[in-house]
């Protein structure tokens, strides 16, 4: 049984979509801009790159690419990103000029 329904073709209920839409908006963690971005309502090359840029380094507080919340940005924030990569969050999608 998928514990996922994030990889189900079609959730089964509201219910499997409220908690897919939770799932990739907490892969949502950072947008286009340099240094302190702001997440964009998009799981893309940016939520990457914040993972990869705190990897394995040893945090005084919780990194934003920690998405367990353990500490330690590792290999399982690296493969929520990449389970959930190229889905839309879309109440975190921003305006034109941004929020
Ligand atoms: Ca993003």
């Amino acid at each position: 049984m998928l514990s996922c329904p994030c990889l189900l073709p079609e959730p089964d209920s509201r219910a499997d979509l409220a908690l897919c839409m939770r799932q990739i908006c907490k892969a949502d963690i950072a947008g286009p801009e340099e240094g302190e971005s702001k997440p964009d309502g998009k799981v893309d090359v940016h939520d990457l790159l914040k993972v990869l840029s705190g990897y394995s380094k040893q945090h005084e507080t919780r990194h934003a690419a920690d998405i367990d919340n353990n500490m330690l940005v590792d290999v399982t924030d690296l493969l929520y990103i990449l389970k959930h990569y190229d889905k839309e969050c879309p109440q975190q999608k921003r305006g034109f000029f941004g929020r």
